[in-house]
């Protein structure tokens, strides 16, 4: 009941998403003056945009995504409005992606995990262990080869805006794991994409790709005897009361994205866009700082709940057997691991 009626209200939003687009940019690139001489109406028009966000209000992404959506409003005076959907009201992440491309839904804000299945050049940031800290990842984040990335969304039909911070994802799951052996045998949820399922495979256990929205039940219900995520994921949604045990081994730094449907970008005049541009960038500074307190307060709550916590000394045999995954991916991503290993001081 509860999933048809969200099913209802998504595709209903994916009718209302299209007219509002049709009204919204209609005439966006009209250059024609009004009769009375008055500026052209494109130009005064008010636009409304919709923005989704799989995490809960109050998660970080979703404060990032309001402060976008307030600067452009400000910077727009109070002409472009943008709607932010949160929880997944829009749909799980990899049918959002869709709808952006389809530019049924304007904005939203995704992880780089799924986007590799549409945008090849993100899938670099599934693979395990290339970043040594938050520090190294943002330095190459805001690098050339970083926002050359970020760019590189249009074939896809979307356009990357800003990336936001997701820090490390780790594994948990019902029973302790206590060093990387332990996992082996193991079902584990991930991520949308093929590198996701070689990791897991290289861990000798076994992939299960499944939406966000569905790891709780399934940890639950033991469909799944784990999953991996950031602890903000892993405290916000639930997955720490049913899955008990965390190791900490940072196997991947996923950043956030936040994308702009092409379809309804390139309706947009060229003041419009820049807006939107520099008020995306202008959110990250806040997002980064909600996100550290977020990732504080989480680990905070782990430990009150009496999570078994593993600590990872030493990560040598963890990068050894997941090595046959850069392997198989290095001729892919060659030049990019390259500039990853050159932003690290
Ligand atoms: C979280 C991301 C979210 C993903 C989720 C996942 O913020 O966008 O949907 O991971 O594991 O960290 O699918």
């Amino acid at each position: 009941m509860k999933k048809s009626s969200k099913r209802l209200s998504a595709m209903l939003g994916v009718v209302l998403g299209a007219s509002l687009v049709l009204s919204a940019c209609g005439g966006a690139g009209d250059k024609e003056k009004t009769s009375d001489g008055s500026k052209p109406a494109s130009e005064e028009k008010t636009l409304s945009f919709r923005m989704a966000d799989n995490h809960p209000d109050n998660y970080p992404t979703v404060l990032g995504d309001k402060k976008f959506a307030e600067l452009v409003n400000e910077k727009s005076n109070g002409r472009i409005k943008i709607s932010v959907f949160p929880n997944g009201q829009l749909g799980d992440e990899k049918s959002i992606i869709e709808q952006v491309q389809l530019g049924a839904v304007e904005f939203a804000r995704v992880s780089t995990g799924p986007m590799a299945e549409f945008s090849k050049s993100l899938g670099v940031f599934s693979l395990p262990y290339i970043f040594d800290s938050s520090e190294h990842e943002w330095d190459f984040l805001n690098s050339d080869k970083g926002k050359e990335l970020l760019q590189s969304l249009e074939g896809a039909k979307m356009l990357g805006l800003a990336y936001y911070d997701s820090g490390a994802r780790h594994f948990y799951t019902n029973e302790p794991v206590n060093n990387v052996d332990e996992l082996k045998g193991h079902k584990i949820r991930v991520q949308q994409s093929q590198i996701n399922i070689d990791l897991i495979a290289a861990l000798e256990g076994s992939a299960t790709p499944m939406p966000y929205g569905e790891v709780f039940s399934s940890l639950q219900t033991g469909v799944i005897d784990g999953a991996e995520n950031n602890l903000p994921s892993y405290v916000s949604a639930n997955h720490y009361q049913a899955a008990k045990n965390l190791i900490l081994d940072g196997h991947q730094r996923v950043p956030e994205v936040v994308i702009a449907s092409k379809t309804a970008w390139d309706k947009l005049s060229d003041a419009d866009k820049k807006i939107i541009q520099e008020a995306a960038q202008e959110s990250v500074e806040y997002q980064r700082e909600e996100w550290a307190k977020m990732e504080k307060e989480s680990e905070e709550k782990i430990k009150e709940a009496g999570v078994n916590i593993v600590e990872v000394k030493d990560l040598k045999p963890w990068q050894d057997k997941v090595k046959p995954v850069i392997d198989k991916y290095r001729a892919d991503y060659g030049d990019v691991l390259d500039a990853i290993d050159q932003a690290r001081k």
